[in-house]
């Protein structure tokens, strides 16, 4: 599960109740003027949407307590620069992902930044291996339960590292 803290909603938009109804071309300015506003504030949303339902969907990188993508899941579409503070989702939800997982699956889609490098610390540090788009399957064992952070990258950044070794 990826927890993000909101935005805070500010308490007062700054928008100005009309004293009166009859206002009517004030009125449909200010209802403009409410929806920019709104527009703006579901821009700062984080887009973790595709989180948190213990499912890898088309687009997301996804890491697994157990072999053969068994047991506790993690799912999420963007990078993540620290994996401790994930639980896994599914099964063994009170285990932290960070460190726990031993096979994996890159279902990104076909866009430039489709392959992955995985990290063996967090922050984008420590013996990046490469997981292509589509790859699937077991950790090779220099790996198991070592993954600490990882991030989207593009095939030439992919081919700038060793590839990791996935096993069915
Ligand atoms: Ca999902
Ligand atoms: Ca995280």
């Amino acid at each position: 599960m990826v927890v993000r803290c909101l935005p805070r909603l500010p308490q007062n938009l700054g928008i100005a109740v009309p004293a009166r109804g009859h206002d009517r071309g004030g009125m449909f300015n200010r209802i403009l003027a409410i929806a920019v506003v709104l527009v703006g504030l579901a821009a700062l949303l984080p887009t973790t949407a595709s989180a948190g339902n213990a499912r890898c969907d088309v687009g997301e990188f996804c890491l697994y307590y157990w072999f053969d993508l068994t047991q506790g899941i993690y799912n999420f579409s963007g990078n993540d620069p620290n994996l401790n503070n994930d639980r896994f989702e599914g099964a063994h939800t009170g285990y932290k992902v960070g460190n726990f997982t031993l096979s994996v699956w890159n279902r990104g889609r076909p866009v430039a930044k489709r392959d992955v490098l995985v990290y063996a610390n967090p922050g984008y540090k420590g013996g990046p291996r490469c997981i292509v788009q589509g790859a699937i399957g077991n950790l090779s064992s220099d790996y198991w339960n070592a993954i600490e952070s990882y991030k989207w990258v593009t095939r030439a950044e992919c081919n700038r590292n060793i590839r990791m070794r996935l096993t069915q």
